[in-house]
């Protein structure tokens, strides 16, 4: 549609090549190049420099704001070191482990000096004492109400299993704190095929109950790489 009297001839001779065609004063996408670039924007994000530059075990010994920062939060085991790794091509960045429980501070990384990875300690592990469980969920839900720079938590489900009350009382602390959070499944390389199909229309419909869930669901292996560009492309967009 264009404008009326609006100069059809000229709009067709100066239409550039890439994302956007100017029809008028109206503007059309090309999805599928609106896609490709911001993968491509993911990609180089992704490429540049990642370092580890602070722990925080208190909320009084957070580092000053400064970039935007995206909160890897999940229960334990569920993937979240392995995610910073897989989205940094790092394999030795963030610690992972086989027992869960492994992180227990809030380690910050600083990407290209664009953006802050915040892997956070798992909750819902059942052998953690109690005080522990109490300080991870009172340090967290501080971090999350109080930090201006955070722009989006990635909440991590494992693909292979049912969501538990933990992740339900988590997701309710987030539209709580009005943290924008997008779910991702982790370890989708060990579901099968019809299985991971529920799953995601299964977390879909519960992203949709939740005010601060965005609406869409990624799904990923840190093991194949899927979904690994397009988390990437994503978190791009949110950087500096
Ligand atoms: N098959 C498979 N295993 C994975 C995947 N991602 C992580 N794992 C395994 O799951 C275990 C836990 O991974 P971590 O990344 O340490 O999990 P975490 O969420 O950081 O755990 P905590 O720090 O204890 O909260 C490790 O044995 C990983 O190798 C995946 O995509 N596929
Ligand atoms: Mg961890």
């Amino acid at each position: 549609m264009t404008k009326p009297g609006a100069p059809h001839e000229e709009d067709e001779a100066e239409v550039p090549e890439g994302v956007v065609a100017p029809v008028g004063d109206l503007t059309i996408e090309d999805p599928e190049a609106a896609r490709l670039a911001a993968l491509e924007a993911g990609r180089k994000l992704f490429a540049s420099e990642c370092q580890f530059y602070f722990a925080a075990q208190r909320l009084d010994q957070l580092p000053p704001p400064g970039l935007p920062e995206i909160a890897f939060a999940g229960r334990s085991n569920v993937g979240k070191s392995s995610l910073v790794n897989a989205l940094t091509g790092r394999n030795t960045l963030a610690r992972t482990s086989a027992q869960p429980g492994r992180t227990k501070q809030l380690n910050f990384f600083n990407l290209g000096d664009r953006l802050a990875l915040v892997d956070m300690p798992g909750y819902g592990y059942a052998q953690a004492a109690k005080s522990v469980k109490e300080d991870w969920q009172g340090l967290m839900f501080q971090y999350l109400r109080g930090r201006p720079t955070l722009q989006r938590v990635i909440l991590l489900l494992d693909a292979r299993i049912e969501v538990k009350e933990s992740d339900l009382a988590v997701m309710d602390l987030f539209d709580r704190a009005a943290v924008p959070y997008v779910i991702v499944l982790t370890k989708a390389d060990g579901a099968k095929p019809g299985a991971l199909a529920t799953k995601e229309t299964e977390v879909a419909a519960l992203a949709r109950k939740h005010p601060a869930a965005m609406m869409h669901v990624i799904t990923t292996s840190s093991e194949t790489g899927l979904g690994i560009p397009e988390l990437r492309a994503e978190l791009a967009a949110l950087a500096a």
